[in-house]
């Protein structure tokens, strides 16, 4: 019964996995961290081009869904987020991983903007 109980809980585990990638639009970056901006619950990041948005490499501010989130990156990082497009239309960064200290200098064309 152990056995069977265990698979159910990992079965729903899966389900509530999928539904929330499913949930809504999310696309994947890379950057290397700016700034963090803790009251404000902001990140500064010079990303990467990011496919699935058009948008390409700058320096710009992400709004993090969890604040406590920010105590986990450092400055001059290079990370990996995840960004959900909100019902509104903005952009969240849902996942970050942090890859340690950036080797190169963050990518940028210079431009900046704020969604
Ligand atoms: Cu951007």
């Amino acid at each position: 019964m152990f056995k069977i109980s265990k698979l159910l809980g990992s079965a729903l585990i899966f389900s509530l996995f999928l539904s929330t990638v499913w949930a809504a639009e999310q696309h994947e970056g890379k950057g290397v961290v700016g700034d963090i901006k803790m009251s404000a619950g902001k990140l500064t990041i010079s990303h990467g081009p990011i496919a699935g948005l058009g948008m390409s490499a700058m320096t710009m501010d992400f709004k993090v869904y969890d604040p406590a989130m920010l105590e986990e990156v450092s400055k001059g990082h290079e990370i990996a987020f995840m960004l959900e497009q909100t019902k509104a239309g903005g952009l969240v960064i849902m996942e970050i991983e942090d890859l340690g200290m950036a080797k190169n200098a963050p990518v940028s064309d210079g431009q900046s903007h704020d969604h």
